[in-house]
C-alpha cells in the first residue's frame, strides 16, 4: 500500500510520499514541481511540464489556471471574467457546470473539469508511481479551505477519474502544519496549547489559519481568506503596465495577440521573481515580441505602487481570522509558506501586522504536499505512525431546512462557523409521513459564489400504529473531505404493548403534534470527535472515519434487555448534488484509461522512432571515427549512404509510421552495424585481456 500526499496548487503541484522511515517530496524527469498544466493535441496529450512547453505554441488546446472552475457553474461571475483572459475557451455543459473546449486527436471535445483535473492527477499518479516503484492508488490530496461541498466533491471526483482513492480531502493551511509541528516537543493535552498562525499565498489565493497544537493534536481554530488574492495579482499587473507602454512606445496592441500576451505574462512573471531578490530597477527584454518589434523597458520600486491595492489586501483575512479567535498576544509563531510570501512587500505586511518575526521553518514550497503525505500515513492501515489527530473546521456555516407535503420548512444552523470537523449530529425529528432535508450554506453573501442547495429525502417515514408521530433519527455529517451529507435515517418504532421507557435522548414524548410544536421537538445531538469537546476517552485518531458511526450503534443498536423499541434504517435519496452521476464517472473513468493508452502507443512509437534516428546519427560518427579501422572504405560508403537514405526517409514517408516499421528499420541498419561493433569491441578487450594475463604471470 502506498503513501501518497498531493499538494494540487493552481500553478503547481508536489507529491510527497513516505519512504524509508522518512517522507520526502518526489520529483519529476525536470523538477520537483509539476506545474498543472494539461495540454491536448492531434495524437496525444502533454501534461504538466511539458505541458508548459505548449503553452504558447499550442495556446487554444493548453489549459491551465482550471482549479477554481470546480464545481462551478459556467454563468458564475467568476467563470465569466476568467473566460475574457483565458487563451483557450470555455463552454457551458449540459447541467450548466464549467466545460473546457479543446481540440484532441483532430475533433473538437469538451472535456468538464473534473476530466481535466483528472489527468493532472494522472500524471501526479505516474510520478509517484515511477518514485516509489510500485501502484499508488491511496492517496490524500489537498483543497483550498474555503472550497465549499460542490467544489469538494469536484476534486474528489477528478481523483476517481484518475483511478486514485482520495483518504482525505485536507486544507492546503492544515496539511502544511501537521507536517510542520509533529516531531516537536509541544505541551501535554492538559496544558494550554501552543498557537501558531499559518500564511499561504499560493499563485491564486490566500490562506490564513489559526491553530492549536497539543501533544498528538492539533485543532484550526479559525481560518480566513482571500479567495482572489495571489502571486497572479502581481503578475496581472505588471502585464496591465508593460501593455499600457508598448501601445503608445511600440504602437502595439498586445491584448489582441494572445501569443504575445502569453509570453509577456511568462516574462512579467519572471522579472516580479527576480525583483524578490533585488531591489534595484530592472531590465524587461523581449525579442521579435510581436510584429517582429524587440520591446525593452525597466522595472523598479514603481512596481509596489502599481500593486498597492493588492497590499492593501493582505491584512483583512489576518485580521478576521483573529476577530474569530485569539488575540494577537496568544500566538506562538506565524509560518509562512506559498510562493507568493516570497514578495518583499507582502512579507513586510505579515510582519508588520504581528509585530513579529515571521517563520519560514517549513518550507514554502513543500509543507502543503507533506502534511497530505503525513495525513496519508496515519490514514493508512499499512503504516505505523504516532497518533495525531488533526482537526479542522467548518469555513461556512452549515443550516438544515425540512419540509413535507403537509408542512412548510422550519430550519436550524446544524453547524456553526469555526465548528470542529469531521463531525457528525444525530437529529431527532418527529414525522408521520417521509420528508425532506435541505441543506445549504447559511450566509450566501459570504460564499465565493451563489452555492446551491442540496437535498436528501428520508423516506418511509409511517406514523406509529398508534397513529403518533415517529420518532426519526437523522444523522448529518461533514465529513473527513469536509463534504456535508445526511449518512443515515432510521425510525424508532416504539414495540406494542411497552411503554417508552427506555429514551434514546432525554427528551419528553410530547403527545401533541402540532406544527409549531415540530420546530421545538427538533433535537440535536453532538455526536462525532471527542477531541473537539475534550480530551479523547479512548486516545484514538478522531480522524478515523468510523469512530463515529460505532458510536451511533452503541446508543441506538438497543443492546440492553429493558429496550422496547425497534430502530429500522430508512432509505435516503440525494438530490441536486453536485458531483458526477454513477454512470457518467464510470464512463469519464474509462475514456481516461483509453487517453491513458493512447498516449502510451503514442510514447512507445515516438521511441522507436527516435531509436532509428539516434542510431543513424551514432552509427554515422562512429564510422568516421572509432569504427573506422574495422570497416572497409567501400563497406564504409555503402553503410553511409545507407544511413542517409534512412535519415531522409524519416522526414519523408518515414515521418508518420507504424511501431513495427520504425523496428524493422533499426533491425535493418542494426544487421550492418552490430557486426562492425563487435569488431571494435573484440579488438578493444583483446589488449585488456592480455593486460590481465599479464598480472596472472
Ligand atoms: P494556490 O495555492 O493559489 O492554488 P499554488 O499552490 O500553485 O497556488 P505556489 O506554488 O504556492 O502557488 O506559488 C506560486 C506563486 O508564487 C506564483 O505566483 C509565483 O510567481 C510566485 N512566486 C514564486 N517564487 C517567487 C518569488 N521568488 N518572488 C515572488 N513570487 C514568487
Ligand atoms: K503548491
Ligand atoms: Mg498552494
Amino acid at each position: 500500500m502506498s503513501v501518497v500526499g498531493i499538494d494540487v496548487g493552481f500553478q503547481n503541484c508536489y507529491i510527497a510520499v513516505a519512504r524509508s522511515g522518512g517522507i520526502e517530496t518526489v520529483a519529476n524527469e525536470y523538477s520537483d514541481r509539476c506545474t498543472a498544466c494539461v495540454s491536448l493535441a492531434s495524437k496525444n496529450r502533454m501534461i504538466g511540464n511539458a505541458a508548459k512547453s505548449q503553452v504558447i505554441t499550442n495556446f487554444k488546446n493548453t489549459v491551465h489556471g482550471f482549479k477554481k472552475f470546480h464545481g462551478r457553474a459556467f454563468d458564475d461571475p467568476f467563470v465569466q471574467s476568467e473566460r475574457s483572459k483565458l487563451p483557450y475557451s470555455l463552454d457551458k455543459l449540459a447541467n450548466g457546470s464549467t466545460g473546457i473546449k479543446v481540440r484532441y486527436l483532430d475533433e473538437e471535445k469538451v472535456f468538464t473539469v473534473e476530466q481535466i483535473s483528472g489527468m493532472l492527477l494522472t500524471k501526479l499518479k505516474e510520478t509517484s508511481e515511477s518514485a516509489l516503484k510500485k501502484p499508488v492508488v491511496d492517496c490524500v490530496v489537498s483543497v483550498p479551505s474555503f472550497f465549499t461541498d460542490a467544489e469538494r466533491r469536484s476534486v474528489l471526483d477528478a481523483t476517481q477519474i484518475a483511478g486514485l482513492n482520495c483518504l482525505r480531502l485536507i486544507n492546503d493551511t492544515t496539511a502544511a502544519l501537521a507536517y510542520g509541528i509533529y516531531k516537536q516537543d509541544l505541551p501535554v493535552p492538559e496544558e494550554k496549547p501552543r498557537n501558531v498562525v499559518f500564511v499561504d499565498m499560493g499563485h491564486s489565493s490566500f490562506q490564513v489559519s489559526i491553530t492549536a497544537f497539543n501533544k498528538g493534536k492539533l485543532k484550526v481554530l479559525a481560518t480566513a481568506f482571500d479567495l482572489y488574492l495571489g502571486g497572479r495579482n502581481f503578475d496581472e499587473a505588471l502585464v496591465d503596465y508593460f501593455c499600457e507602454e508598448f501601445k503608445t512606445k511600440y504602437k502595439l496592441n498586445v491584448r489582441d495577440n494572445p501569443r504575445a500576451l502569453l509570453r509577456l505574462h511568462q516574462e512579467c512573471e519572471k522579472l516580479k521573481k527576480l525583483m524578490s531578490a533585488n531591489s534595484s530597477d530592472l531590465p524587461l527584454n523581449i525579442e521579435c515580441f510581436m510584429n517582429d518589434i524587440d520591446v525593452s523597458s525597466r522595472m523598479n520600486t514603481h512596481f509596489e505602487v502599481m500593486c498597492a491595492q493588492y497590499l492593501m489586501r493582505v491584512e483583512t483575512p489576518l485580521k478576521t481570522a483573529f476577530e474569530q479567535s485569539l488575540s494577537r498576544d496568544d500566538i506562538y509563531a506565524v509560518e509562512i509558506v506559498g510562493g507568493a510570501t516570497r514578495i518583499p512587500s507582502i512579507k513586510e505586511r505579515i510582519t508588520k501586522y504581528f509585530c513579529k518575526d515571521v517563520s519560514t521553518t517549513l518550507n514554502a514550497d513543500e509543507a502543503v504536499a507533506r502534511g497530505c503525505a503525513l495525513q496519508c500515513a496515519i490514514l493508512s492501515p499499512a503504516f505505523k505512525v504516532r497518533e495525531f489527530s488533526i482537526t479542522d473546521v467548518v469555513p461556512f456555516p452549515i443550516t438544515l431546512r425540512w419540509k413535507s407535503p403537509t408542512e412548510d420548512g422550519l430550519e436550524c444552523e446544524v453547524f456553526g462557523k469555526n465548528h470542529a470537523a469531521p463531525f457528525s449530529k444525530v437529529i431527532t425529528f418527529h414525522k408521520k409521513e417521509p420528508f425532506d432535508l435541505e441543506a445549504f450554506y447559511s450566509n450566501p453573501q459570504e460564499l465565493p459564489y451563489p452555492d446551491h442547495r442540496i437535498c436528501f429525502s428520508v423516506q418511509n417515514v409511517v406514523p406509529q400504529p398508534d397513529g403518533d408521530s415517529s420518532k426519526v433519527k437523522v444523522k448529518v455529517r461533514v465529513n473527513i473531505h469536509g463534504i456535508l451529507s445526511v449518512s443515515s435515517a432510521s425510525l424508532i418504532e416504539k414495540l406494542k404493548g411497552e411503554a417508552e421507557d427506555m429514551q434514546i435522548e432525554p427528551e419528553p414524548l410530547v403527545q401533541n403534534e402540532g406544527r409549531a410544536e415540530e420546530q421545538s421537538k427538533m433535537q440535536v445531538e453532538q455526536e462525532g470527535q471527542s477531541q473537539a469537546e475534550g480530551p479523547s476517552e479512548d486516545g484514538s485518531s478522531s480522524t478515523k472515519e468510523g469512530a463515529a458511526a460505532e458510536k451511533q450503534d452503541a446508543t441506538a443498536g438497543g443492546s440492553k434487555p429493558n429496550v422496547k423499541v425497534k430502530s429500522i434504517d430508512l432509505p435516503i435519496v440525494a438530490n441536486n448534488i453536485r458531483q458526477l452521476d454513477g454512470d457518467v464517472l464510470t464512463n469519464f473513468v474509462e475514456y481516461e484509461r483509453q487517453m491513458i493508452c493512447q498516449d502510451k502507443l503514442v510514447k512507445e512509437l515516438n521511441d522507436a522512432k527516435n531509436a532509428v534516428e539516434e542510431y543513424v546519427y551514432d552509427l554515422r560518427e562512429k564510422l568516421c571515427g572509432i569504427y573506422q579501422k574495422y570497416i572497409t572504405e567501400e563497406d564504409s560508403n555503402r553503410l553511409t549512404l545507407m544511413l542517409e537514405d534512412t535519415e531522409n526517409w524519416l522526414y519523408e514517408e518515414g515521418e508518420d509510421q507504424p511501431k513495427n516499421v520504425y523496428e524493422e528499420k533499426l533491425g535493418a541498419l542494426k544487421m550492418f552495424g552490430e557486426p562492425i561493433q563487435e569488431r571494435h569491441r573484440e579488438s578493444e578487450e583483446r589488449p585488456r585481456a592480455f593486460e590481465e594475463l599479464g598480472k596472472k604471470l
